[in-house]
């Protein structure tokens, strides 16, 4: 009881969000009917009850379908703007949200669409609710790397409204390598890069983004206890991962939340964080993931929950200065 209120009132940085896996029914039945889309389901109840997942492409399948609805940039602005006014909820003080261009492009909307309502809500979040976030633009790697190379060309007119790029959807058959040059021209551009590796694909995968794709964070990892060397370079190098407690669970990396890794991912010294994914697909935002998380795991106390924050803080991409103050 008194740890839960520790949990939800700390301050924290979100750093593993997907902008698109915000989308509660609700908000996708309105743009629906307003954007006369003919959705499958015939109402919010039976959407919300095909969210019964069985991995990681049985969701994205879903996620896609619920992303389609997303027309005009006041969508992605009304978007953005719920998930910013929820975080505030759970004393996010600072998020990095990804967002996946190529899922609306290739539906014909503009990627200058897609970009400036989601700035535009970033920027209101700054001056009305004192949140801070950024935006990092996601490839998907099911896609080719002639593909992710096109979006960067139509990225960078946008280019300072963008901190970096990061790599999501399907992981199996679509390891590090594949993307290895177009995230090496994203270095030379300053990105800051991070990688989605370790979900559902092995360590070797963690590894190959860190070596191959130069990646500073790496989103999920839970698979890097598979390998001891690795575990010892994450901790050493202090090279982040963006846990996502529930997001496992409902996509079968892990069979329940009391037989997750993120303590032991903890006691190893390595810099992990706790994270939403997708959360209105996933059963709970970034506060749920946290008092959920400790309630099932007995080892995680007091002195975790202050770690977790202090991390999240830590693996942030904000100015030293400003991380200095909050950690
Ligand atoms: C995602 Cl949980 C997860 N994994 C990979 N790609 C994604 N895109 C949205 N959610
Ligand atoms: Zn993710």
């Amino acid at each position: 009881q008194e740890l839960d209120c520790i949990l939800r009132r700390m301050p924290k940085a979100e750093l593993h969000i997907h902008i698109e896996g915000s989308l509660e029914p609700e908000l996708i039945f309105r743009m629906a009917q307003k954007n006369g889309i003919k959705l499958v389901y015939p109402s919010v109840e039976a959407l919300r009850a095909a969210y019964a997942f069985t991995d990681l492409q049985s969701f994205l399948d879903i996620y896609y379908a619920g992303a389609g609805v997303l027309q005009t940039e006041e969508d992605f602005f009304d978007m953005a703007w719920s998930y910013l006014e929820r975080a505030k909820a759970d004393n996010v003080i600072h998020s990095e949200i990804f967002f996946d261009p190529q899922t609306h492009t290739a539906r014909g909307v503009a990627f200058a669409t897609v970009i400036n309502g989601l700035h535009r809500a970033i920027e209101r979040g700054r001056e009305e609710l004192g949140l801070s976030a950024s935006l990092i633009l996601c490839f998907l790697r099911h896609l080719s790397e002639a593909d992710a190379f096109a979006t960067l060309e139509e990225a960078l007119p946008f280019r300072d409204k963008f901190i970096g790029v990061g790599l999501d959807s399907g992981e199996r058959g679509n390891p590090p390598e594949k993307f290895a040059a177009v995230f090496g021209r994203c270095q030379a551009l300053g990105l800051r890069l991070v990688a989605h590796a370790g979900e559902e694909g092995p360590a070797s995968y963690i590894s190959d983004a860190l070596d191959l794709l130069r990646a500073e964070r790496i989103d999920h990892g839970v698979r890097c206890l598979e390998d001891p060397q690795l575990v010892a370079r994450l901790a050493s190098e202090r090279i982040a991962l963006t846990v996502c407690p529930l997001s496992n669970v409902k996509l079968a990396v892990f069979p329940e939340l009391g037989s997750h890794n993120i303590g032991r991912l903890l006691a190893e010294g390595i810099v992990a964080t706790i994270n939403s994914d997708d959360p209105a697909y996933f059963g709970g935002y970034l506060n749920e993931n946290f008092t959920a998380t400790f309630a099932a795991l007995p080892q995680l106390g007091a002195r975790q929950a202050y770690q977790l924050a202090r991390n999240s803080f830590e693996a942030s991409f904000v100015a030293e200065e400003t991380r200095k103050r909050w950690i």
